[in-house]
């Protein structure tokens, strides 16, 4: 057993906190920093992270009594370590290449020289013998460069996107690098079995891993430990708001100021390519043409969160996104009814909350996903076991989540029948599968997931 006096020291691409208008740091909403918050306040420690604006160094501070560590980022560093390298070659890469990765070496350069930052940030701040939590796809080196600084220290790293297939994964000029940085943790995790097996794939291709079994690799004369570990969600803070007299109000206005469809239909996403967005809509608007439907019958509301909005692929994708709804519009909506509801803007918890609450059906279909939190949100707000997922199979949160109606997100035409047949499923099936989602969603919640993967690290 290890140590429990050992601290925790969280290494991510951003710090957990913002600055509010009067310039005061604040803990950033969201699911893994109140997952994590208790464990580093448990155990002590610090949270190391690039502070988020180019040229900012605010050095080390606390806020909500967790030690925040500032590894500061030039604007060169921010174009070939972040929207370089990290956005455009390995996010598409790892999303399935839904979009073409591009390679360019000065990016490469830029990521290894950020990562090395990264890790001796935190060989610096850890103490002897401490558990250092790596997370992400932008610091897959850093394991191997912090073991080289600090061999005392356990490491752990999560992916929380998809790991891809070895034919794809092989097509990057530094796939050795990556898979070496990633076999310097003690133990590496990942969102499914799949995305697991792959990366053992690549490491024993690529990484000079060996060993029969894909949970224990060899390397370096060391075992690497490989698992997944299925991230979950805040389930008592969801439940909370779904029960709350606010949010019921909201979900019942919402109902009211579209005109009281007899079916509202929801989409909830980051506008990203991997999001399938435009297909989804095709598949609605296939409805509507169809089944003859109006919005009387049915509408669609999509909350579309601005994402990376300088890259001209996000652009692209946006432009495509509204022309859809436009042309949804044109060709259905009534005067002072329309057929699309789509809102380019993030909104408050309570209004999420409130459209979970408010939606018959929720459509989360990207064409690849890690997990997908939405997917899982939506099962716990709905507190009365009804309302229908239909889920793409795409999505790391489909291993779980079989009950909900899983689709193929490429596929208009089934995603179109899925559609229907959603619109139409009786209150008794709604309610069985909708149980049964519940069940497995509430078993583990994102407080759970971060101590397992924390028992996993003290493990020796
Ligand atoms: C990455 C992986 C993996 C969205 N709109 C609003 C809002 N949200 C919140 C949701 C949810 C989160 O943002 C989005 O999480 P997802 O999991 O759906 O997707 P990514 O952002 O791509 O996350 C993903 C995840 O990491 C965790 O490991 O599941 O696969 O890609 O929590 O509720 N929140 C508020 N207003 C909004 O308008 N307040």
């Amino acid at each position: 057993m290890g140590n429990p006096d050992r601290r925790l020291v969280v290494v991510a691409n951003r710090l957990p906190v913002q600055m509010d208008e009067a310039g005061q740091w604040e803990t950033s909403p969201g699911g893994l920093v109140s997952a994590l918050a208790p464990l580093l306040k448990g155990r002590g420690g610090a949270w190391v992270g690039w502070p988020g604006s180019a040229g900012f160094d605010p050095g080390e501070f606390q806020v909500d009594g967790i030690d925040q560590v500032a590894v500061p980022l030039s604007a060169e560093d921010e174009d070939g370590f972040y929207h370089g390298f990290s956005n455009a070659t390995l996010w598409p890469l790892y999303h399935d290449g839904v979009r073409p990765p591009e390679f360019h070496r000065t990016w490469w350069a830029s990521y290894v020289e950020v990562n090395r930052r990264f890790a001796g940030k935190a060989a610096s701040i850890a103490g002897r013998g401490d558990l250092v939590w790596v997370h992400d796809y932008q610091l897959q080196l850093v394991p191997a460069m912090l073991r080289a600084l600090r061999p005392d220290v356990r490491i752990g790293f999560f992916l929380h996107i998809p790991f891809p297939p070895v034919e794809l994964f092989s097509r990057l000029p530094w796939r050795s690098a990556i898979t070496e940085g990633l076999l310097g943790a003690d133990v590496v995790a990942f969102q499914t079995r799949k995305d697991a097996q792959n990366f053992a794939a690549s490491a024993r291709r690529f990484g000079g891993a060996t060993g029969p079994d894909w949970r224990r690799l060899s390397h370096d004369g060391r075992v690497v430990r490989v698992d997944r570990m299925p991230i979950g969600i805040d389930v008592a803070g969801f439940h909370a708001l779904a029960t709350s007299d606010e949010v019921r109000r909201i979900a019942g206005d919402l109902r009211r100021h579209t005109g009281n469809p007899r079916k509202l239909v929801l989409g909830v996403d980051r506008l990203d390519y991997t999001k399938g967005i435009d297909v989804r809509l095709r598949a609605f608007q296939t409805v509507l043409e169809r089944e003859s439907l109006g919005p009387e019958d049915v509408q669609f509301l999509q909350i579309a969160v601005p994402s990376r909005e300088a890259v001209p692929l996000y652009q692209e994708t946006r432009e495509e996104v509204e022309r859809l709804v436009g042309q949804i519009n044109g060709e259905n909506a009534r005067a002072g009814r329309p057929a699309v509801h789509y809102l380019y803007r993030s909104v408050d918890p309570e209004d999420l909350v409130g459209a979970y609450l408010a939606a018959d059906v929720m459509m989360v279909t990207p064409l690849r996903d890690g997990m997908n939190l939405v997917a899982k949100e939506y099962v716990v707000s709905r507190v009365d076991e009804t309302g229908v997922l239909i889920l793409s199979e795409f999505a790391g949160a489909s291993e779980q989540l079989g009950q909900a109606l899983l689709v193929n997100p490429h596929d208009v035409d089934q995603m179109a029948a899925t559609l229907v047949r959603a619109l139409e499923m009786d209150e008794a099936e709604q309610r069985r599968r909708m149980r049964a989602l519940r069940r497995v969603v509430t078993s583990s919640d994102v407080f759970d997931w971060a101590e397992k993967c924390l028992s996993m690290l003290v493990e020796e």
